[in-house]
């Protein structure tokens, strides 16, 4: 069976997508929106309870919430991108949860209300606030990165997928890249690989 992932890649659906594509393993792109409730039908609650994308389905495992689908692939498909030893996969452990424990939602906000939302309904207040909440976390990557490229240390990996696909919201915020040298090098570096510039343009299409 087609390994298949479940969600348009202007989604969460971009981090196995873009896994995938650093891979090269062949899959099969479902591109389901979550827009019109098209997530909340029986067929699509049977996959996700939860009602959301992305979902991977792989040889009757079904694996949804999009950190868990790029660790999944990369423990699979192995190669550079997957954790080498125990301290590699501490580190994947440690930073996936970290971007989405203490910055996803601030860095959405940032994205929504400097660049994505129609101008007359963006909130410069709550952007403001979420830039300040980020101040402290992003400077803590900044400092990780001062002494390795990426941030399980000389390659890139899964872990910098996870983290990028979060920080890449927050990048429009020219306060935080300019406070964060290092993490903004850093992301350009990671945003600009093909793969990424693939699902980016399959996301212009809306697919
Ligand atoms: N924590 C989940 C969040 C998934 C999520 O919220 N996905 C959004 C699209 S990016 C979605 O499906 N929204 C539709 C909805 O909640 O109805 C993950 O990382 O997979």
């Amino acid at each position: 069976m087609t390994l298949k992932i479940h969600g348009i890649a202007a989604s969460r659906a971009a981090r196995p997508l873009w896994l995938l594509e650093e891979l090269g393993v062949p899959y099969e792109h479902v591109s389901q929106s979550y827009l019109g409730g098209a997530t909340r039908t029986p067929e699509f609650l049977a996959l996700n309870p939860n009602g959301h994308i992305p979902v991977l389905e792989d040889d009757g495992i079904v694996v949804w919430e999009s950190m868990a689908t790029t660790l999944y692939l990369a423990r699979k498909f192995g190669g550079p991108l997957a954790p080498g030893n125990l301290a590699e996969e501490a580190e994947a452990l440690r930073w996936t949860f970290w971007a989405v424990t203490e910055c996803e939602k601030d860095a959405l906000s940032v994205l929504m209300h400097r660049v994505a939302m129609p101008a007359d309904r963006r909130d410069h207040a709550v952007a403001d606030q979420a830039e300040g909440n980020l101040a402290r976390p992003l400077a803590i990557l900044d400092a990780h990165l001062a002494t390795r490229p990426y941030i399980a240390g000389e390659r890139f990996t899964v872990v910098d997928v996870n983290v990028a696909s979060v920080l890449a919201w927050a990048q429009p915020s020219r306060k935080l890249m300019e406070a964060n040298p290092k993490l903004a090098d850093w992301l350009k570096r990671c945003l600009d690989r093909p793969a990424h510039q693939k699902v980016r343009q399959l996301a212009k299409t809306g697919r």
